[in-house]
């Protein structure tokens, strides 16, 4: 990095004078996961620049460090919808307050969440319009207008936008923020089951995402009827785990819709014989809160840990000159190193500033949560051999040069592997099967996933709720998953003690 140099004379100077090396400043956390886990969770995503916060409560900056993982995610989901037919489109961000209020039964309980634009410069509008806190109202009256015929089914439309849902409780950045960025997609169909199919489909890619992608595990299910989207026929989701704060986080959703917004808007179609249709719909959505997920499942005192399938940087190579080494060889050997690395399709950094010393920067990056470094000192250069050292687990490995790119290759695949394997670990160990109040009230307590037989009756979850209310929240449903533990006859509901339906996933959530 170039300096300014100074005009002013001074006394000269020994010649060979020491580059001035930058003030350590501190550079690591101040708090620690299991001390405070929210203020540990502000500062990681803050000090490693994947955030900033914004002087509007609720609403924050994402900077390229975030924006890098959206994007990679969007990279994989997009092009896997286009393969199923699905299309991108793009709507106004605005609606008017008449058809926003066309389906009231579910707008009811959102419409605290709705932000109303009411002014132009110093003049009322002559109508309020409201900010799309999600699209169903925007886009259904045009879905009315397009089918026409059974030839204009399936109508499969996706965008990707922001949306806008004045929360009131607790503001976290990815988590829960007043303005976030999705995808959502809205389908139309003839049938019922193209609908049905494609509910599972979507939520098949909403799985990798987390598990591929972020190496988080998650437990596919279908929401409880007082959980799923009121406005829909059910609601499946992917559900992820926090094992610090016990709770249970919707990673994304997918829903069947039914015919009910196609009765609102009136989406009809003729059908091949010449009769009258009602389509059948479903909506889907992932947002950035997956990003929010991935962190506080792997970060670390250290601050961020990425996997390396969404690390915009997945190797950073630092010199470390040592006293009178060679440090235009060492320099050398780090550039080619990086070079070597990217030509290989890896993505890889150099850090060769000079007013930062080696073991800040290895905190500088370990705290951006890049998946590896590689350390070239005088001894490695003379040993025609690199350090490897890992960021998920720390391990230090020296590689002969010859066999870098392969072994880097091979190590991160086996840190992807690795997170999520201890993901797994963790979250696993966390899980409680429960068959009585007591034990449930106990496991909850301890911060676990309860998997509880249920009766399946609505009344029981909001007595379960009230029975629960505290200060961290009250317990509910997370979901049902598909994959189901056997239920032997005579089980009964661990709440109301009638017969039990089915397994139930329960706990406090974000
Ligand atoms: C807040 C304000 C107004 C959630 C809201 O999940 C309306 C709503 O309809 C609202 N918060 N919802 C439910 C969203 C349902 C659905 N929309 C399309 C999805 C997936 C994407």
């Amino acid at each position: 990095m170039a300096t300014k140099s100074s005009n002013v004379a001074t006394k000269p100077t020994k010649p060979a004078k020491k580059k001035e090396v930058k003030k350590e400043t501190k550079l690591g956390m101040a708090v620690k996961k299991d001390d405070n886990f929210g203020e540990w969770y502000s500062e990681v995503v803050v000090n490693s620049e994947m955030i900033e916060y914004y002087d509007i409560s609720g609403c924050y900056i994402l900077r390229p460090q975030a924006i890098s993982i959206w994007e990679t995610l969007q990279a994989f989901f997009d092009p896997e919808i286009k393969k199923m037919g699905i299309k991108n489109a793009y709507f106004p961000l605005f609606v008017t307050e008449n058809v926003l209020q066309k389906e009231k039964d579910h707008i009811e309980g959102f419409a605290p969440e709705v932000a109303w634009v009411t002014k132009s410069g110093k003049s009322d509008l002559e109508v309020p319009i409201a900010i799309r806190p999600t699209s169903e109202t925007v886009m259904y009256p045009y879905f009315a207008k397009w089918i026409r015929g059974h030839r204009d089914l399936p109508l499969k439309l996706n965008q990707w936008c922001n949306v806008v849902r004045w929360e009131f409780s607790n503001p976290t950045p990815f988590i829960r923020s007043r303005e976030f960025l999705w995808q959502e997609g809205h389908t139309a169909f003839a049938t019922k089951e193209e609908a049905d199919q494609e509910v599972l489909e979507i939520l098949e890619l909403y799985r990798r995402v987390y598990e591929e992608y972020l190496a988080i595990p998650v437990i596919k299910g279908k929401k409880s009827e007082l959980e799923k989207f009121a406005g829909g026929l059910y609601t499946t989701s992917v559900e992820a785990f926090i094992p610090h704060t016990g709770r249970g986080i919707q990673g994304a959703t997918s829903h069947c819709l039914g015919q009910n917004f196609a009765k609102m808007f009136q989406i009809n179609f003729e059908d091949d014989k010449g009769g009258k249709g009602m389509v059948w719909q479903n909506s889907w959505a992932y947002s950035t809160r997956t990003i929010g997920v991935m962190v506080m499942v792997h970060g670390d005192d250290k601050g961020l840990v990425l996997p390396p399938k969404v690390a915009s940087v997945q190797v950073v190579v630092i010199p470390v000159p040592y006293k009178d080494a060679d440090t235009t060889a060492i320099k050398a050997a780090c550039e080619s190193t990086a070079n070597e690395l990217n030509a290989a399709g890896m993505r890889a950094d150099l850090d060769t500033r000079e007013n930062y010393s080696p073991g800040w920067k290895y905190s500088h990056w370990e705290m951006k949560g890049v998946p590896l470094r590689i350390e070239i000192g005088p001894r490695d250069l003379e040993k025609s051999q690199a350090r490897i050292v890992r960021r998920d687990n720390g391990a230090k490995i020296d590689v002969p040069m010859a066999e870098l790119v392969e072994k880097v290759q091979e190590i991160l695949m086996s840190i992807q592997e690795n997170l999520f394997n201890i993901a797994k670990e963790k979250r696993d160990a966390c899980i409680e099967v429960v068959h009585t109040w007591d034990e449930f009230m106990a496991a909850l307590n301890n911060k676990k996933l309860i998997l509880a037989p249920w009766c399946d009756e609505e009344e029981v979850e909001k007595d379960v709720k009230a029975r629960t209310k505290a200060d961290q929240g009250a317990a509910k449903t997370l979901c049902s998953p598909f994959d189901q533990p056997e239920l032997p006859s005579g089980t009964v509901c661990f709440a109301s003690g009638k017969p039990a339906k089915k397994w139930t996933y329960w706990g406090r959530s974000y």
